[in-house]
């Protein structure tokens, strides 16, 4: 075939190529191992000495034309190279996707509100083991022996001696015994009790607890830090009062109560007409306990309190069933977007 007739029929139908599919077509046409140009290669061997050499260059410049015009229509049409990938053109018009965005969990955002305001009043954090040692968790507190909360019943064992820990005070006595006063710390953590799971009892919740202890540390300066925390979670206008309460570890040991940040102590539904809510509980450290870790009760004394992490989470928020914050419902964490730090 007169090669100059393969040339202008391939200049033809690549010129008329629209798609890579086209393009694909094309070389398969002239390339392809029925193609016109292969037929024409081996056509060479039956022309006459004298003729191959030119035949065989116009061969080979028509293979290379057929390559470079394909290329070039190719990036005419935006078609893929070998090993190209696509790439959709962005139109940077559209609007934006928006995206999903996650944010903390409400008891996270609660928790790190506490500890920023803790942290400012000079508490440093503590921390500790779930799983706990019988002996932080009870003895070192001046639990007795045959205290109900030790029971099978209310608390969970992993065996005779270690059980999940059912409050973070253990936090405090470990950190009392490597560390000499003064001391001013915040402890944290997840905690577990052996409940009857209703809307304001969970087997797993959290606390807060916090501990200063130095020489002549006395009640007064309790009120003073609860009050400064208090104000700092629930506005300025929150003011305490202190109620006699018992807990082993602390004698005097009291309840506080918190003037309702719905109605400033006027009475509404978030207080029950009381005016007031209880938040937390409080007392001096028990000389028992002072003396577990090897303080001198006459020499130092402290206060400490505890707070529950979920019980401030449902107050600020107006939850009503402790349970929501372990369901994992994506339809109530999302009515919790992050608004402070
Ligand atoms: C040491 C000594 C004493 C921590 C304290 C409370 C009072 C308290 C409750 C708050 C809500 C438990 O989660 S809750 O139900 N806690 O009322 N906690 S005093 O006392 C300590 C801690 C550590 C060494």
């Amino acid at each position: 075939m007169d090669p100059r007739l393969i040339e202008s029929s391939i200049r033809d139908d690549i010129a008329a190529c629209a798609t890579p599919d086209d393009l694909e077509a094309a070389r398969v046409k002239y390339l392809g191992r029925k193609g016109a140009l292969t037929a024409f290669l081996r056509s060479i061997g039956d022309a006459g000495a004298e003729e191959r050499p030119r035949l065989g260059a116009e061969a080979n410049r028509l293979k290379a034309l057929v390559e470079e015009l394909l290329d070039a229509r190719r990036a005419e049409i935006g078609g893929l190279d070998d090993n190209e990938l696509y790439v959709a053109p962005v139109d940077g018009t559209l609007p934006a996707s928006g995206g999903a965005v996650g944010r903390r969990h409400v008891i996270s955002q609660t928790l790190r509100r506490i500890k920023s305001i803790l942290e400012g009043m000079g508490y440093r954090l503590a921390r500790g083991p779930e799983v706990e040692l019988e002996y932080y968790n009870f003895q070192a507190l001046n639990f007795p022996e045959e205290h109900p909360s030790r029971d099978l019943q209310d608390t969970f064992y992993v065996s005779k001696d270690i059980l999940l820990r059912t409050h973070t005070s253990p936090i405090q006595v470990r950190f009392m015994e490597e560390h000499k006063p003064p001391l001013k710390i915040y402890a944290p953590g997840r905690v577990y009790r052996n409940e009857a799971i209703d809307p304001s009892h969970a087997a797993e919740f959290h606390q807060v607890e916090g501990l200063y202890i130095d020489t002549d540390v006395s009640m007064a300066d309790l009120r003073g830090d609860l009050q400064f925390f208090l104000r700092g979670l629930f506005g300025p206008d929150t003011d305490l009062r202190f109620k006699p309460h018992f807990f082993p570890f602390t004698e005097p040991s009291i309840d506080v109560d918190m003037t309702c940040f719905g109605c400033n102590g006027s009475g509404c539904g978030i207080c029950g007409q009381t005016g007031w809510i209880e938040i937390l509980g409080a007392g001096m450290v028990h000389p028992n306990v002072l003396r577990a870790v090897g303080y001198d009760p006459d020499r130092y004394s402290g206060f400490a309190f505890g707070i529950g992490v979920d019980r401030i989470a449902m107050i600020r928020h107006g939850i009503t069933d402790i349970r929501m914050f372990l369901a994992n419902e994506l339809r109530f964490l999302e009515q919790f977007p992050e608004m402070e730090s």
